[in-house]
């Protein structure tokens, strides 16, 4: 068994766990944000049987896309501003993945 760890963007979350229960996964959806652009984002665990792994990694690569993003760097708090700060452009990924193993599972 395995349990995919996927942070995509939260325009792609009500879509992505539409079709992914429509498959029959077991989903979790959580609320997240991301360290750089400290805005929400969306982080799905996934635990599935090592053969369906392929068939969820296609469905988030279907459903999942990348945007670009203008994010303006934090002005310090308090102190005079002396320089202009201009919004700079990320390209904010479809989704970002990952794939562990699970040693032990349960449900009671
Ligand atoms: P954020 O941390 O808010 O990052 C949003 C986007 O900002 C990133 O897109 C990347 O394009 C850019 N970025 C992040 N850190 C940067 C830096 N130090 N310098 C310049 N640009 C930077 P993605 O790479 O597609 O990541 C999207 C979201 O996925 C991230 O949101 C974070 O929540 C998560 N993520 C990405 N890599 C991760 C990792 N290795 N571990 C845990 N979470 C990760």
């Amino acid at each position: 068994m395995k349990l995919i760890i996927a942070v995509v963007q939260d325009k792609d979350s009500n879509k992505l766990l539409n079709i992914l229960t429509e498959y029959n996964f077991r989903v979790t959806k959580l609320a997240s944000s991301g360290g750089f652009l400290k805005s929400g984002n969306t982080t799905f665990m996934i635990g599935t049987e090592d053969i369906r792994v392929q068939k969820a990694l296609d469905i988030i690569k279907e459903n999942c896309q990348s945007r670009k993003q203008f994010v303006t760097p934090a002005t310090p708090l308090g102190g005079n501003v002396d320089y202009t700060t201009f919004p700079v452009e990320v390209e904010v990924g479809g989704a970002t993945v990952f794939v562990l193993p699970v040693d032990h599972f349960e449900q009671y």
